[in-house]
């Protein structure tokens, strides 16, 4: 007799982003076949024992091989990122191919998957980053790039060499009402930023910490306020990425009043780092927490931990921005150190993202199991037309699944699978890490080892957005 299932999971206790219950999960052909009590024999059966097992994590926002100024260079590339994220319990990567300025998108989406073919352990979708927004690109490349799968792009507010001016905005956010995708924003006000940083370059104020007097949660307030208006005028839902605390929550929640689709994302920085992580004094090793927007206080991270619970975020992501901390290519761009200006932002974290929120958030008591689900697969799932294939637990989805171990650890760099040479979260002491991971049935992760050939992870076209309208949800209220 042939069995019913390549593979079932007994005993498990299924979360989603609705439910947690007792099932066994039956897979055939890399998807879920059925999900029921006491299902007939797989081929082959792990015994889950009751742990919680949760659909695979879907990052919605990392950085990968991403092309940068020389010397710096990011230190994960498709291969070293999809296999750091697949021992996190992340089963699907959105990195962005990202547009340079004078050449056109498709350039950069040609690039980008010669960069990945064959590299990846496990999923993955682009996002697109719009840096030059001429005339071919908004009417003819970006609209070709939807109707393929390329359904998400961002925009920055800030950073010389991407900032686009409201006008430029303006023009994006049309193309993507017009032909159904979602832009993403980074808000922070790019000309505050600047006339902050050369005043405090002024008074000799240039090692990390700095950085957050120079991006204080003003120019984040101002920006997110300017996007929303700006998305009003279009008449369009936006994403406001990396929200960092109280003010930019603030200007969402008021949108969200008016009855605006506007939706969120938050990064692990903004719950466990705060700006004293960048150092307290002159040290330079604060270097390794300058991302942007930066960390704030203890009582942003309550309040981004508040917006978690109570649904004012849609989507938890890693923000993965993997640059070294020894080494040219990284935080010390000219073999020594260097003002904070130049310092390259971002933090590594597509490993931690998961295990740190199920630890303090769930097993902390801070939000729920189905909580969890939400913000680390299903929410970024329909945000970027991934779902239901991605981010759920459902007869017919992409078996990418995490089993649980609830057990205590310090969590050090050594344990991680990225090309960095640290983690901003050394030393935390944490409750919980996958202990097994399954990209389409297949364990990728067992607990100890990666057992993946590589390449075997799959490019994903993307679907429209399937967030609930805000709009809808104001009516009904
Ligand atoms: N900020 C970004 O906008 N992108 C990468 C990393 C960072 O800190
Ligand atoms: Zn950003
Ligand atoms: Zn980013």
């Amino acid at each position: 007799m042939t069995a019913a299932f390549d593979l079932i999971l007994r005993h498990c206790r299924v979360a989603t982003a609705s439910d947690v219950f007792e099932a066994d999960i039956g897979i055939r052909d890399g998807r879920i076949a059925s999900i029921g009590l006491a299902l007939p024999p797989g081929h082959r059966e792990i015994d889950v024992a009751g742990r919680v097992v949760t659909p695979g994590g879907v990052d919605a926002h990392c950085h990968l091989d991403q092309p940068m100024a020389p010397p710096v260079q990011m230190a994960d590339n498709f291969e070293t990122g999809t296999r750091s994220a697949a021992c996190g319990g992340t089963t699907t990567v959105m990195p962005f191919a990202a547009q340079q300025r004078g050449s056109g998108l498709r350039a950069a989406v040609q690039d980008y998957h010669a960069r990945s073919e064959g590299q990846a352990y496990v999923d993955y979708a682009f996002h697109l980053i719009v840096n030059d927004p001429t005339e071919a690109v908004l009417e003819t490349e970006l609209p070709a790039l939807i109707r393929e799968g390329y359904t998400s792009f961002k925009v920055y507010m800030t950073y010389e060499d991407q900032k686009l001016d409201d006008g430029q905005i303006l023009d994006v956010l049309d193309i993507s009402r017009r032909h159904g995708a979602m832009t993403m924003l980074h808000a922070e006000n790019s000309d505050c930023i600047e006339w902050l940083t050369r005043r405090l370059e002024a008074r000799g104020r240039t090692a990390p910490r700095y950085h957050a007097h120079a991006r204080p949660m003003l120019v984040e307030r101002e920006a997110t306020h300017r996007a929303i208006a700006l998305a009003e005028l279009v008449d369009v839902p936006i994403l406001i990425v990396h929200v960092s605390g109280r003010e930019a929550v603030e200007q969402i929640r008021w949108a969200r009043g008016q009855g605006l689709s506007i939706y969120a994302e938050t990064c692990p920085q903004y719950l466990f780092l705060t700006a004293e992580s960048l150092g307290m004094d002159e040290c330079y090793e604060g270097a390794k927490c300058v991302c942007s927007p930066p960390p704030r206080d203890k009582a942003n991270q309550e309040v981004i931990w508040n917006g978690l619970n109570d649904g004012l975020f849609n989507v938890f992501s890693s923000d993965h921005a993997p640059f070294r901390y020894d080494g040219m290519e990284g935080k010390h761009p000219e073999g020594e150190q260097v003002a904070f200006r130049h310092i390259p932002n971002g933090i590594p974290g597509i490993e931690t993202r998961m295990p740190l929120l199920y630890s303090e958030g769930v097993l902390g008591g801070r939000i729920s199991l189905e909580k969890f689900v939400e913000l680390t697969a299903t929410g970024p799932a329909k945000a970027y037309g991934l779902h239901p294939k991605k981010g759920s637990i459902s007869i017919g989805a992409d078996a990418d699944l995490v089993i649980w171990d609830e057990r205590e650890l310090t969590l050090s760099n050594a344990m991680l699978h990225h090309a960095v040479d640290y983690t901003p979260y050394e030393g935390m002491k944490l409750k919980a890490w996958p202990g097994m991971t399954l990209s389409r049935g297949e364990v990728v992760w067992d607990g100890k080892a990666f057992t993946a050939p590589k390449g075997r992870g799959r490019f994903l076209r993307c679907g429209r957005p399937s967030l609930r309208p805000m709009r809808h949800l104001a009516e009904a209220a």
